[in-house]
């Protein structure tokens, strides 16, 4: 949460999808394993997510805006292949990424940056750049970006809104609001 000036209280607030316990178990794998030689802080497995579009704080009435734009949102479930691994050095973050990102999640990933200038927010100047950090603080020894790995297959079916709070052991994420990703032509049952 964030205090203004006017002492209203703002969460910072992210879209982003939540993998399952299964990504999560493999995620954890390069995080000990893969990665065991890298020094820095571990993600916390609870925590590892990927960030469809950072939203940053809004007043209530713009995250209500937000969560009416979402559940409006049609994009067909599909399946990402984590399968590389990549730093960003001057972040000291090490992440797992895809190679080619499948159309559904540009697809998403557009349908909200859609959503956010519909509610007043500015548009987004940098690229989307699809990735889960694993590592923070990690200075040496970092992966070559886009270094392959054995895939993780996580099949996608939903995306969340999220509120980050800092803390001194790192952000507490809250999930706020989930929503089924489902096809923009779904046939009527029994038509
Ligand atoms: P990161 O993991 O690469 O740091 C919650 O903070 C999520 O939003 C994290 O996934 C974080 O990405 C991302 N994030 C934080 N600040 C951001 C910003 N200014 N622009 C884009 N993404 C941001």
């Amino acid at each position: 949460m964030v205090s203004n000036a006017d002492g209203a209280v703002r969460a910072r607030l992210f879209f982003a999808l939540w993998p399952p316990p299964e990504v999560v178990r493999g995620l954890r794998r390069l995080q000990v394993r893969e990665l065991a030689q890298v020094p820095g802080r571990r993600i916390d497995p609870e925590r590892l997510h990927l960030t469809l579009r950072f939203v940053g704080p809004v007043a209530a009435p713009v995250a209500d805006c937000l969560r009416r734009a979402a559940a409006a949102v049609r994009i067909s479930p599909f399946t990402l292949h984590i399968d590389r691994l990549g730093a960003f050095p001057r972040a000291k973050v090490v992440w797992a990424g895809v190679a080619r990102p499948p159309p559904e999640l540009l697809a998403l990933a557009a349908a909200l940056e859609a959503a956010c200038q519909g509610c007043g927010l500015p548009a987004e100047t940098r690229d989307f750049a699809p990735h889960l950090t694993l590592l923070r603080k990690a200075h040496r020894h970092l992966p070559r970006t886009d270094t392959p790995i054995e895939p993780l297959v996580w099949p996608v079916t939903e995306f969340v809104l999220a509120a980050s709070e800092t803390r001194p052991e790192g952000a507490l994420y809250r999930i706020l609001a989930r929503w089924p990703l489902r096809p923009s032509a779904e046939k009527p049952v029994g038509g």
